[in-house]
């Protein structure tokens, strides 16, 4: 790997990235100074990590989405983007120049007359390959233009236009074109681009073959969708040619058997946007508009697919206003809904909030402490436990329950703010004389067939805007402030802060280890959380032991637990691979370094992330993090299940052998699946008594501080 490397951005870099930074600050993203952390959390500037042994920085800075393709951004000294991209793409280029060459004459006469760049006309040979602007490379410069800073790829047949752009845009464009990662599975990939943009909130791109690679994205499409992930995917779809017509014209065998009635359909119904490129002319056009779906509240991922005759198209180079592209805002509650809202809480005797994603805004856990504050003995439960919500070192706190929790039920007030599951009614619902508001980026959950609350009121509204519309009329209002006041209400404030004195010693005494020198989940995740540097940022998978590892871990800052956003099991490897990226990647661009960053994973869960793809990826693109295996033998989620609706069946009292859930007896080597991904190169350590728990973990974060990928395979006892 030869690397061109620089430690601190060019000026003019930092400059124009400053002020997006000012700008996203405002809009209350995750570097939003209203961020709880930022006064009561655990230190979250005291940043331990070290630089990697791939050398001081292994990302290169720049500042994309600043202006249209003409903005340069003080490219010198950037590390160059080729490294990255496949070796095979530089030699393939020469050895299909010959069909190549012909087709351009037939491609050359559909793109555009006036164009500045248009391709030789000769068909004899040349060694100097021609200067082509493609739809491909158009379509990577508007990536880059609308601030995607990288491309998860998995290439095949449909992408020799798009392995040239690539190339090209390596040589010509240095720190002002993607930067591509190679994947060598799509649900990695795609976690990845899901991890990055569930830290930043900035979508990024993956890119797969045909209609078999949109297969492979698997549950990650699922997961983003329900995690609300911004994520563009594009995938090419075969020739529609077959008599070499047009540059791009079928080739290839497999080009018959890919080619599918409507590719896009495999997918589409995860998508907020799923469409065809037809032409190369407005392909800048149909990108942003992906995006601004993407990024429009719900967010969610979107797909374009391209023939390859559409991607090889000669166009002419061309730019769009990138300002113009914005996605759309939303806006706060009516005001008359803010005002029964603040009035309802006010009088309410217990009064709830229950959320479930609304921390992905990293300003709404501090306007939730705010609104907590405000009204005293307001209590708030995290049903969904997605992202930090609200910080568990506030008696308001309610941790993390899956919708089954004593609070739903006694609550005479409730206000449900981005929420997907507020309550399992055959486990847990409000009383009927409840009085429930609901506020939502997606108050009638569009993409579930069936879904309802007894709610006396819906908005479609920003969290934020809405919490703090509640609370600022809460505080203005001289009416609602004196049934704030008094004493009755400082006996709540108290009552608050015994009940959770009380619940924090539950938790800590259910984190101690077993008699028998073994260790649950609480105790390995509380051992974690004390010698992990504060400002980790937790990637949680951990099915049946989560609401364990949440209530060790107690989170306080904003954006530092993300779980996988929906049901697909496997989003951890590539997520936290995200993740780190991410943070590493933006925390150079403001000259810093990025944060630790921990998988905790269930073992069966581990198997279903790729484990192959992950690691090798971890090591190749040097991305260290720790992954914790939370071993239990197999799958235990399946037995709660069954349980749930056959307590007293057949099932409830055989084993986990009978009941298909357990791996024993050939348990994987699950350090072994990632050492030998990563050609050896990974930390591994096995664990299953407390005694030796904290050596383990210490030698295991040690060995991510150094650049050196970990995993811990970490024996755990059942329900604790
Ligand atoms: C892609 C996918 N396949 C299957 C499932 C069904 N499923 C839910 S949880 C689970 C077991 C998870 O095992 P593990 O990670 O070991 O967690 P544990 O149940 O032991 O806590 C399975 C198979 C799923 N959610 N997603
Ligand atoms: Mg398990």
């Amino acid at each position: 790997m030869s690397l061109l490397l620089r430690t601190t951005p060019p000026r003019a870099t930092l400059a124009i990235y400053r002020a997006v930074q000012a700008a996203a600050r405002r809009k209350g993203s995750c570097w939003s100074p209203r961020s709880y952390s930022s006064s009561g959390g655990r230190g979250a500037d005291n940043n331990t990590l070290p630089g990697h042994r791939g050398g001081p920085g292994y990302f290169y800075p720049a500042a994309p989405g600043t202006g249209g393709s003409n903005t340069i951004l003080g490219s010198a000294g950037l590390i160059s983007a080729h490294d990255d991209a496949p070796r095979h793409a530089q030699d393939s280029g020469s050895r299909t120049s010959n069909l190549p060459q012909r087709r351009q004459l037939t491609t050359s006469a559909i793109s555009r007359p006036h164009s500045t760049r248009s391709i030789s006309t000769t068909t004899t040979a040349t060694t100097t390959p021609p200067e082509m602007y493609t739809t491909s490379f158009a379509f990577f410069e508007a990536l880059w233009d609308a601030g995607v800073t990288h491309c998860f790829v998995n290439l095949g047949s449909d992408h020799p236009s798009i392995i040239e752009a690539m190339v090209k845009g390596a040589r010509e464009k240095k720190g002002q074109f993607p930067r591509i990662i190679t994947c060598p599975n799509e649900m990695v990939a795609m976690s990845m681009a899901d991890g990055y943009a569930r830290l930043t909130n900035k979508p990024q791109a993956v890119i797969v073959h045909v209609d078999v690679g949109t297969q492979g994205l698997g549950a990650a499409m699922h997961n983003s969708s329900s995690g609300r992930a911004p994520v563009l995917v594009f995938a090419g779809l075969s020739p529609f040619t077959l008599e070499g017509e047009l540059r791009g014209s079928r080739t290839e065998y497999i080009h018959w058997i890919q080619d599918v009635p409507d590719q896009k359909q495999i997918v589409a119904q995860y998508c907020r946007y799923a469409a065809e490129l037809k032409t190369g002319a407005n392909v800048k056009q149909m990108v942003n508009r992906a995006l601004q779906f993407a990024r429009s509240a719900p967010q969610g991922p979107v797909y374009l697919c391209g023939a390859r005759e559409v991607m090889e198209m000669d166009i002419a180079p061309y730019t769009i206003r990138q300002e113009m592209w914005k996605p759309v805002e939303l806006g706060g509650l009516p005001t008359g809904a803010a005002q029964d809202i603040a009035a309802a809480l006010a009088g309410a005797k217990a009064p709830l909030v229950i959320t479930g994603y609304a921390g992905r805004n990293h300003a709404v856990p501090g306007a939730l402490v705010e609104l907590a504050d405000t009204v005293k003995g307001l209590r708030v439960l995290d049903t969904g436990g997605s992202e930090m919500c609200f910080p568990a070192d506030h008696p308001a706190w309610l941790g993390l329950r899956f919708g089954n929790e004593e609070a739903i039920r006694s609550a005479d007030v409730i206000l449900v703010v981005d929420c997907d599951v507020p309550w399992v009614q055959t486990l847990c619902k409000p009383r009927a004389d409840a009085k429930v508001y609901h506020v939502d980026v997606d108050p009638l959950k569009q993409m579930m067939p069936v879904f309802y609350i007894d709610a006396v009121a819906r908005y479609r509204a920003d969290a934020l805007t809405a919490i703090e519309q509640v609370t600022g009329l809460l505080k203005a209002d001289e009416e609602l402030k004196a049934q704030l006041g008094g004493e009755e209400r400082d006996a709540r404030r108290t009552a608050l802060e015994v009940a959770h004195k009380r619940k924090l010693e539950l938790i800590a005494a259910r984190c101690e280890p077993l008699d028998d020198g073994a260790f649950g989940t609480g105790h390995l995740c509380a051992r974690l959380r004390e010698l992990c540097p504060d400002d980790t940022l937790w990637a949680i998978e951990a099915v049946t032991n989560t609401v364990f590892v949440h209530d060790a871990l107690q989170p306080t800052m904003p954006g530092s637990w993300i779980n996988c956003g929906g049901g697909g099991l496997g989003w951890s490897g590539g997520g936290a691979l995200g993740i780190k990226l991410a943070t590493e990647y933006e925390a150079q661009l403001a000259g810093g370094k990025g944060k630790f960053v921990v998988q905790i994973v269930g073992d069966g869960t581990f198997l279903f992330s790729v484990p192959g793809s992950v690691y090798w990826i971890a090591r190749r693109y040097n991305i260290p993090v720790l992954t914790i295996v939370l071993n239990n033998k197999g799958w235990n989620a399946p037995r709660r299940s069954l349980e749930l609706v056959h307590p007293d069946g057949l099932g409830s009292k055989a084993t986990n052998e009978e009941i298909n859930i357990s791996f024993a007896p050939v348990l994987p080597d699950y350090g072994g699946i990632a050492k030998a991904a990563a050609g050896g190169d990974v930390f591994v350590a096995k664990v299953d008594k407390a005694a030796d728990l904290d050596e383990v973990l210490r030698r295991g974060i040690e060995a991510v501080q150094s650049g050196q990928s970990a995993v811990l395979d970490c024996k755990v006892a059942m329900n604790c």
